[in-house]
């Protein structure tokens, strides 16, 4: 069937606001034109991301009420730390109020001034958190990855050669641990196969690395396996999630996407001696060992939200309403990333906006456009999020990859405000040659796209 129906009905509703143009024309230019800075309730389809943005579940919901708020101990610690054993298999379980705390720990703990950790593709915080000790994160996905046009079924696949001849440029005492992102966000949202994540698992493991997932999308990305890799059909999401993680030494998870809740996340890795040191550390910037940022209510969320995503009727819901809102763009040829990935429609800028030159940020302009247009919010993962500066010459350099993202929050809109995007962008696909670029007026050290200022160019 093409057009996926939502496998939950609705019980409690959110009115969404409705502006004019006029009205958004003039909030996006007080914004900076940085969609980041305005007000979300200006915004109609708010597809600014996925993360942290779930409907809970009525389950989730009265879990919630039976929140234990104990300093310590709290029961809900307990039914959170069974949930990630029993999927994860990992021995610690450290809870944080989000996925960058968990990088941050372990990123603190482990990583020095000139390491360098690799890793399929960067996302911007776990890049930034490395950074942030001198330190490089280098990417290593495959060529396939950074093609738009590429079908290959696992473009978020680790580039063992690339992998390989890191380890033998810098040397396996400057590599603290190797990374894999589940799904690839920054790279179109795509999965990496179990066969590509065993042979990360043995380079790691040959030359004694620890190997880490960045586990954020980790369902999804199992679900991808069942449905695209020999041998995993007759699997249970569960099952493939206890494989994957078995090839491991530990995770970095943000809940806020498939933890189905709006916060939460944690650090868990078998390895007791780092364990201790990054409690003491959470100890310090977060919080007792058995809350670490979070309510008791919160830890509760996550138990059970953890267990609803492994649902395969969600999960399938959840990948086909994705690629539903893809096929409608490419049937009027809007150029995107395919195959469509899990969370998210990516739309390929360079190709959509080809009169505006990178420097003139060609993703954020149409980001921009389509608030404008049709109060809808998307971001930008192109030259404003992940453009750098040579530190020596200043001269700015930019991501291979030009794109706006469309994340898709889970369990949120229906497949009818998907049709609306899809029709908006239709629009101003006809109209593209109108748009111009921009220039910014103001950015910061770090993250730049979150608080800079643009101006029209
Ligand atoms: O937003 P956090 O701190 O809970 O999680 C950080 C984070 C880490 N890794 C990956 C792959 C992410 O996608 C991620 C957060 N992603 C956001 C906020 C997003 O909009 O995609």
């Amino acid at each position: 069937m093409k057009f996926p129906a939502e496998p939950f009905r609705i019980k409690v509703v959110e009115p969404i606001k409705t502006t004019t143009r006029e009205e958004r024309e003039q909030l996006i230019k007080e914004a900076g034109y940085n969609i980041f800075l305005l007000p979300a309730d200006s915004i109609f389809i708010d597809l600014l991301t996925d993360s942290g943005t779930s409907a809970m579940s009525d389950n989730q919901w009265a879990g919630l009420m039976l929140g234990d708020e104990s300093y310590a101990g709290s029961k809900n610690y307990y039914h959170f730390e069974s949930v990630v054993r029993e999927i994860f298999g990992f021995k610690n379980v450290i809870p944080t109020h989000q996925g960058r705390v968990a990088e941050n720990l372990l990123f603190s703990t482990v990583v020095k001034e000139g390491d360098v950790v690799p890793n399929n593709i960067h996302f911007d915080t776990t890049r930034a958190n490395i950074e942030y000790h001198n330190a490089t994160a280098l990417n290593c996905v495959i060529d396939e990855g950074l093609e738009p046009d590429s079908l290959h079924p696992f473009k978020g696949n680790v580039d063992i050669n690339k992998l390989e001849q890191a380890i033998t440029t810098y040397g396996k005492e400057h590599i603290p641990l190797i990374m894999i992102t589940i799904t690839n966000n920054s790279g179109g949202g795509q999965p990496v196969s179990m066969e590509n994540i065993k042979a990360v698992s043995n380079v790691a493991h040959k030359h004694g690395i620890p190997l880490f997932f960045d586990a954020c999308r980790f369902a999804e990305n199992c679900y991808f396996i069942k449905e695209r890799e020999e041998g995993y059909a007759d699997k249970s999401i569960m099952e493939i999630a206890n494989e994957l993680f078995s090839y491991g030494d530990g995770a970095t998870m943000s809940a806020k996407k498939d933890g189905l809740v709006n916060i939460g996340g944690f650090l868990a890795m078998n390895d007791n001696v780092l364990a201790q040191k990054v409690t003491n550390m959470l100890i310090l910037i977060e919080g007792f060992r058995t809350y670490g940022g979070l309510a008791g209510r919160d830890l509760e969320a996550i138990a059970r939200g953890l267990k609803e995503v492994l649902n395969e009727d969600y999960l399938q819901f959840r990948i086909q309403q994705t690629r539903f809102l893809g096929e409608m763009l490419l049937e009027q040829d809007i150029p995107i990333i395919q195959p469509v990935g899990g969370h998210a429609v990516y739309i390929d800028a360079k190709r959509f906006l080809p009169h505006i030159p990178q420097r003139e940020f060609p993703g954020q302009a149409l980001v921009v456009e389509l608030y404008k247009r049709a109060g809808i919010r998307a971001v930008e993962i192109g030259s404003l999020m992940f453009g750098t500066k040579n530190p020596k010459t200043g001269k700015e350099i930019y991501p291979e990859l030009e794109l706006v993202r469309l994340a898709i929050p889970r369990r949120v809109y229906t497949s009818m405000h998907m049709q609306y995007v899809s029709e908006s962008l239709g629009e101003i696909f006809e109209d593209r040659n109108h748009i111009h670029g921009y220039a910014i007026e103001y950015e910061p050290e770090f993250l730049r796209h979150f608080t800079a200022r643009l101006k029209p160019v």
